[in-house]
């Protein structure tokens, strides 16, 4: 879709840090970050929000999800892991193109996790 700044990352139109790429998706560190490591899952094909993907992506982006968080952990050593996903401005989306959070938590850390908007 023109004019989305995830389509044109999720493509490598625009570069981003990529911790994961296949036909469908990438993945990329979050430019701000709410730990170390806070990734996040693009689907190539655009689709604004879990209202708009299709079953088969949403069900291949869980899956990833899945498997990220199993070598993330092993790989940060971090303690927990949240898996968040917005959708709408009220829910606290901010960029309209379906994303997974990928947020390693780590014993004693303070991660704001905005549930609210603003
Ligand atoms: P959400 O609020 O759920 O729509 O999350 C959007 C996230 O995307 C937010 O954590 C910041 C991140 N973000 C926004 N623009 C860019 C960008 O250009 N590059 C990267 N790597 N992350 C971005």
């Amino acid at each position: 879709m023109e004019n989305c700044i995830f389509c044109k990352i999720a493509n490598g139109e625009i570069p981003a840090a990529t911790l994961y790429e296949d036909e469908d998706f990438r993945v990329i560190l979050d430019l701000g970050p709410a730990s170390k490591g806070h990734a996040l899952i693009l689907p190539k094909a655009h689709a604004a929000n879990i209202y708009e993907i299709s079953d088969e992506m949403a069900a291949k982006a869980m899956v990833l999800a899945k498997k990220m968080a199993t070598k993330m952990t092993d790989a940060l050593g971090c303690d927990g892991f949240n898996i968040v996903q917005n959708n709408g401005e009220q829910a606290g989306q901010t960029v309209f193109h379906f994303h997974m959070h990928l947020i390693p938590r780590y014993k004693g850390d303070k991660v704001g996790i905005a549930w609210e908007p603003g």
